[in-house]
């Protein structure tokens, strides 16, 4: 059956370190990516924008800025994401920034609990993004979604999905992680997240990483993946609002595409933290609709037939 996509825009920079995540969705569509899905024989709806608060741009308050509009904002995804998957399509999340996916995530492990289905979610970031209130060094939300899916944050976030912990750590697999706050890598091992950061990237490979990420799905898991851009190495993927050097190349970045996309079993996703304010003349939004063909099955080369 053709995969039946639905584009749902979050334009916010609400739990962000730096403005102009904000700008990301229109970015994205500037690239095409609409009719560029179009065109490898998906159908494509875009919803256009959800919207929510005002960024106040103030400081943190008990170690989150602008909670009550972070909440505001996830309460909006969740419920435009979880609408598409009742429907049977594949939502895509234009963020924004990567708090949204505490309200994406949240719905897709809703909607895998009413359908009996396996989840497996795997994040593609620079960071680890397992800060609490308690730990984090800047107060942003964007550096604390995975830990407030797994029940690690405040009752307003943790319980948006209608079920609290969304998700277990067991279910999650990172991948190109190179920054970690410290209190933040404490509680990486505690939870035992299961991390293929750079190091292990460099030493095996990313073709071993993502076999060994990939390697418990079944017939039936849905599969979720969350596309920091600032997985990618900066200097192929200059706008995003928190570099960090020494990210995946361009040819690694699609493997891992490749790889997901021949599980055949992609079932939702987010593309977040792309920052137009920092980009030039909008390669890294080129450079994001590039990777997301290939993670729907564009393969860039042929396969040499085998006598
Ligand atoms: B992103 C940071 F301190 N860890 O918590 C924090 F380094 O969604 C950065 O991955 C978080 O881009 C980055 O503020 C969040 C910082
Ligand atoms: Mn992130
Ligand atoms: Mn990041
Ligand atoms: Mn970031």
């Amino acid at each position: 059956m053709k995969t039946r996509i639905s584009l749902i825009g979050a334009p916010t920079d609400i739990g962000a370190g730096s403005r102009g995540a904000s700008m990301g969705p229109e970015a994205l569509r500037v690239a095409d990516i609409g009719p560029i899905l179009q065109s490898h024989g998906l159908d494509v709806e875009d919803w256009g924008n959800i919207s929510g608060p005002k960024n106040p741009w103030l400081p943190p308050e008990d170690g989150y800025r602008h909670l009550d509009e972070v909440v505001a904002w996830n309460r909006a995804v969740h419920n435009a994401v979880y609408s598409e998957l009742v429907r049977d399509r594949l939502p895509i999340m234009l963020g924004g920034d990567h708090c949204l996916a505490i309200g994406s995530i949240s719905a897709v492990a809703r909607r895998c609990r009413e359908t009996g289905r396996k989840l497996r979610i795997l994040w593609l970031d620079a960071h680890a993004d397992f800060n609490t209130s308690q730990i984090t060094p800047s107060g942003n939300v964007h550096g604390m979604p995975v830990a407030c899916l797994c029940g690690l944050g405040p009752q307003s976030l943790v319980e948006i999905g209608g079920v609290t912990p969304a998700i277990q750590p067991e279910w999650i697999r990172q991948i190109g992680i190179r920054s970690v706050d410290e209190g933040e890598k404490r509680l990486v091992h505690a939870k035992n997240l299961e991390v293929f950061d750079m190091r292990f990237i460099d030493e095996a490979g990313m073709r071993a990483a993502m076999e060994l990420a990939l390697d418990d799905l079944e017939p039936d898991t849905h599969l979720h993946v969350s596309f920091d851009v600032d997985f990618l190495d900066p200097e192929i993927a200059p706008g995003v609002g928190t570099t960090v050097r020494g990210g995946p190349t361009y040819r690694e970045a699609q493997l891992c595409m490749e790889m997901i996309a021949d599980t055949g079993m992609l079932g939702s996703l987010d593309v977040v933290e792309l920052n137009p304010a920092l980009d030039v003349r909008n390669q890294t939004a080129d450079l994001a609709v590039d990777l997301i063909e290939s993670l729907f099955g564009k393969s860039t080369l042929m396969r040499i037939p085998r006598r």
